[in-house]
């Protein structure tokens, strides 16, 4: 498990520091105001400043927009949850074209589906030899399908990354309930999708259960430990990589954090997941350890997850979507978006349709970066070195970034746009690979001689972005008003929405 990615001078500073802050005020024979604190606090920051994602993590959050596809027996019985009594013969998508879907997926700009191998019905989309309610016992292509292997074979093709759900609650296998054999079953179902498909980059692993589940302790441990040693260059969902954002409806928090604590007895997903606050140094101070653990935020482009003819005219709108896009991918987050096939085993044409609008609405956004290689000056680089200089900004190049000696929390960048221009959403990007450090900022206008504020915001993280009204200006000024030990940024951008 790749928990906690601290440099070993970094370690050794922080364990410095906590030792200090104990000694200290012991030496001086007096508990001097705030002393202790002051030194646990410094070491506390150090610490958390420098938990970093483990490359699996990062090549993850770089996705951005992935797609999730939710079809089993549900899309013929129109419910949410199968009850497991379903006949496989009901499952007969007659035009079911997987292109489609990696097709709709990737021309909306997604760049990875995951599909529900297994929901909680128990019907399995691929043959395994595990149990008969698959597919091998459904018309569909006479039983000779297997909706995984077709999909793996498009995503492949189209350059996609494939993820794949199998959920742990199974409400047809007659041995749920029993630990030992329901464990095993559920480990040879994950080997057989773990093997035969070629990489799966990610692995979903749902917490639901219903009330009338049976008592079942999973075997996460096991579970893991297949997914690192068949997929290493998986992430486990709701495991120990990257947890749910805490709701369905498509919103990060305005504060979302990467860096969150861990208990030693933490198993399973963040037993905080849908906490205000998950990352505030106050929620850090005392944990057994930090570990870096983003946000996934997952919902439906139509109220239910599967398809419902009912809801036909229920997709979400455009502006729905994009309010989703800035308040996920915008906040530090990752989107997975859900498009159901329907019965015939297509994408609904008014999905593909209000995709297509979405993402043509998101490029006339982002069509153009105002600020794309204009001068920066920052009030303070690190050593003096030409390396994290203030253009490496505004370069275009995410892997390069400007930052501050350690210590100085606070700073200033000013960007000079050259010319007055005019805009409305603006992208801020932080070189996570080194971890999250920015607490606060604000932006500030060069106008009527005065600098003047149109945005503010709290973390900032992989990437943010913010829309406000038009602001017309030559000149613009981001003030970091605090930062974990210092500031980085990697990425600035600024953009005129047209008004619709
Ligand atoms: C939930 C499930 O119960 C829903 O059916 C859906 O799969 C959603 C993504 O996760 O926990």
């Amino acid at each position: 498990m790749n928990l906690l990615y601290l440099q070993r001078r970094d370690r050794l500073f922080a364990s410095l520091l906590l030792a200090l802050g104990v000694l200290v005020p012991v030496l001086r024979g007096a508990d001097g105001p705030g002393t202790a604190e002051d030194f646990q606090r410094k070491a506390l920051i150090c610490q958390a400043a420098n938990v970093r994602p483990s490359p699996q993590q990062l090549a993850w959050q770089e996705l951005e927009l992935i797609a999730f596809i939710h079809y089993t027996v549900n899309a013929f019985t129109d419910r949410e949850w199968g009850d497991g009594t379903e006949d496989p013969a009901i499952f007969n998508p007659t035009e079911l074209d997987v292109r489609q879907w990696v097709n709709t997926a990737k021309d909306a700009g997604m760049k990875m589906l995951i599909l529900t191998a297994k929901h909680h019905d128990g019907f399995c989309l691929w043959p395994t030899q595990t149990t008969e309610h698959s597919i091998k016992n459904s018309p569909y292509k006479n039983g000779q399908g297997d909706i995984v292997g077709e999909l793996a074979t498009a995503c492949r093709e189209a350059g996609l990354k494939l993820g794949l759900y199998l959920s742990p609650w199974d409400r047809h296998e007659p041995c749920y309930g029993d630990n030992e054999k329901y464990n095993a079953f559920y480990k040879t179902q994950l080997r057989e999708l773990l093997t035969n498909y070629g990489e799966i980059t990610e692995v979903w692993l749902d917490g639901a259960k219903g009330p009338d589940a049976k008592d079942m302790e999973y075997d996460f441990h096991d579970y893991y430990a297949i997914v690192r040693e068949l997929q290493p260059g998986a992430v486990i969902f709701n495991g120990p990589d990257i947890r749910w954002v805490g709701n369905e409806r498509g919103y990060a928090r305005e504060t979302e954090w990467s860096v969150l604590p861990r208990s030693r007895d933490w198993r399973f997903a963040h037993p905080d997941e849908q906490g205000r606050d998950l990352g505030s140094l106050e929620k850090l101070a005392g944990a057994d350890t930090l570990v870096w653990y983003p946000a996934e935020t997952d919902v439906s482009i139509r109220p239910g997850w599967f398809y419902h003819s009912r809801e036909d005219r229920r997709v979400k709108s455009v502006d729905q979507l994009l309010d989703i896009y800035f308040s996920s991918v915008g906040r530090n987050s990752l989107l997975l978006l859900n498009l159901p096939p329907d019965r015939l085993g297509l994408i609904h044409e008014n999905d593909v349709q209000r995709l297509r609008e979405f993402r043509q609405a998101l490029d006339a956004i982002l069509d153009e970066n105002l600020a794309l290689g204009v001068s920066a000056q920052a009030s303070e680089v690190k050593g003096k070195n030409p390396a994290y200089g203030a253009d490496k900004i505004t370069d275009g190049d995410k892997n390069t970034y400007w930052t501050t000696d350690d210590w100085t929390t606070a700073a200033t960048v000013e960007f000079d746009l050259g010319a007055e221009k005019t805009f409305n959403v603006v992208e801020l990007a932080e070189y996570i690979a080194i971890g999250q450090r920015v607490e606060r900022f604000v932006l500030e206008a060069w106008t009527d001689g005065a600098w003047k504020e149109f945005a503010s915001g709290t973390t900032i993280g992989y990437k943010r972005l913010l829309r406000f009204d038009d602001v017309t200006t030559g000149r613009v000024r981001l003030r970091v008003l605090d930062s974990r030990v210092c500031p980085t940024l990697s990425g600035f951008g600024l953009y005129r929405a047209p008004r619709s």
